[in-house]
């Protein structure tokens, strides 16, 4: 076994690094307290290549691996989360969306522009009613002489309000359950889109959140992204891969959270000496290496498996779980180390403990990785309502 990344891996993370030190964290707080979706900065991160990492290069992609893309996620998820969604949703579940499902025109046609940065894309599968019950979507599409008309409603929708093409699943046909599900590739600027920004959250400031409502959208057939009843199986995929890139993300609010907690603790004295001389003080510096590092191990692995081809589901959930419990731990930590400073914003920790609340909730609850890990180990699936024949016997 080799832990020992590439001279191009390590060359792609040092940049990353160093962009994230220059462009990212001085811009992070004011971005927050303005709550401002800095496009200025997007545009910076385009130009970057990060937004099309792992997309190849004949669409305009970096054609990076899986494992250098979580580098570059750790990266950007150290400065802002706010800006690691940007790169988490463009890249993972929009841009690897269209790459596995979609037909060369499709590809041609979004990919340069998404990687480009010319077009934000915004994923629409939770609505008002369906979080994690993904496959019970309320949105309809009905079938008409020239292609599809869509209903419905969509929640906590990000860079819903700026993106240029939304990914919006819809069920065709009840009766078929997830297997009726389709999934569209909706020009944004199409009558019947009506996004809504999303005010008061509890992090994530700088980050665009929408509700969007659905109104009678006709989408023609080539706007279909994989066929009639692929739907769900497109957003499982699209997951695969964003739930990798917020394990990623997470990974680097805990490594910030182990400098920032170093640094403070050793400048910051009490009782005449630094308070990173005091052993309780340690011990909460040592818990946020451990957390840090087995996180960054197992999202490595799950990066490892994607590059090679492998099955990885299940090694994508355990890292997403690992990673954002362990970021949510670890920011509680850091702010433990900081004291009365660290409940303003002046250190990044008050932010990171805002910002990350959200991980172990979006892209599937800790609970619901918790059940797909399950599921992979005892072969059942606790979500089914009757247990298979051989169980219940
Ligand atoms: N990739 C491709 N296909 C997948 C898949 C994956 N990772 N996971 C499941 N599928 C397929 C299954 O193979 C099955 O296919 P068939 O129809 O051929 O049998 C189908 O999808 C249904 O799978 P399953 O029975 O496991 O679905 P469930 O409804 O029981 O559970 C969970 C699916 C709970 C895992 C899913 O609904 C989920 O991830 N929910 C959380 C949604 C979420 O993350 N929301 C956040 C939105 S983004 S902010």
């Amino acid at each position: 076994m080799d832990f020992d990344l590439t001279d191009e891996q390590k060359l792609v993370r040092e940049t990353a690094r160093a962009f994230t030190d220059n462009e990212i964290v001085d811009r992070a707080r004011d971005n927050a307290r303005a709550e401002r979706f800095d496009v200025d900065l997007v545009r910076k991160i385009a130009d970057q290549g990060y937004l099309g990492a792992i997309v190849p290069r004949e669409y305009g992609g970096a054609g990076l691996d899986h494992l250098t893309y979580g580098l570059i996620v750790e990266e950007i998820g150290r400065g802002d989360s706010a800006m690691r969604t940007v790169i988490s949703v463009q890249t993972s579940l929009v841009c690897s969306a269209i790459l596995r499902w979609g037909t060369e025109e499709q590809k041609a046609h979004y990919l340069p522009r998404l990687c480009s940065g010319e077009w934000l894309g915004c994923f629409g599968l939770t609505e008002p009613d369906t979080g994690s019950d993904a496959a019970n979507q309320r949105t309809r599409a009905r079938r008409t002489d020239s292609g599809w008309v869509i209903n419905g409603a969509k929640m906590w929708i990000s860079m819903g309000n700026h993106a240029q093409v939304a990914l919006v699943f819809a069920q065709t046909d009840p009766e078929l359950k997830h297997r009726g599900l389709a999934c569209f590739l909706v020009d944004t600027d199409q009558p019947g889109y009506q996004p809504q920004e999303i005010h008061h959250k509890m992090g994530l400031h700088a980050s665009d959140t929408a509700s969007i409502g659905l109104d009678d959208v006709e989408v023609t057939d080539d706007q279909m992204l994989g066929e009639v009843g692929e739907g769900f199986k497109v957003a499982m995929s699209a997951l695969d891969s964003g739930r990798f890139s917020v394990a990623a993300g997470c990974v680097g609010i805990c490594q910030g959270c182990v400098e920032e907690s170093v640094r403070y603790a050793t400048e910051r004295r009490q009782f005449d000496r630094p308070i990173a001389s005091f052993q309780l003080v340690q011990a909460m510096l040592a818990e946020m290496k451990v957390k840090t590092d087995a996180a960054r191990m197992l999202v490595w692995r799950a990066g490892f498996l994607k590059d090679a081809g492998r099955p990885n589901t299940l090694e994508t959930s355990v890292a997403k779980l690992y990673a954002t419990e362990s970021a949510v731990e670890c920011a509680n930590t850091a702010i433990q180390v900081h004291g009365g400073a660290g409940y303003v914003d002046d250190h990044p920790v008050e932010r990171w403990f805002r910002d990350v609340r959200v991980t172990t909730l979006y892209e599937g609850t800790s609970q619901i990785q918790k059940l797909i890990i399950g599921c992979a180990l005892t072969g059942i699936n606790a979500l089914v309502p009757d247990l298979p024949e051989p169980v219940r016997a």
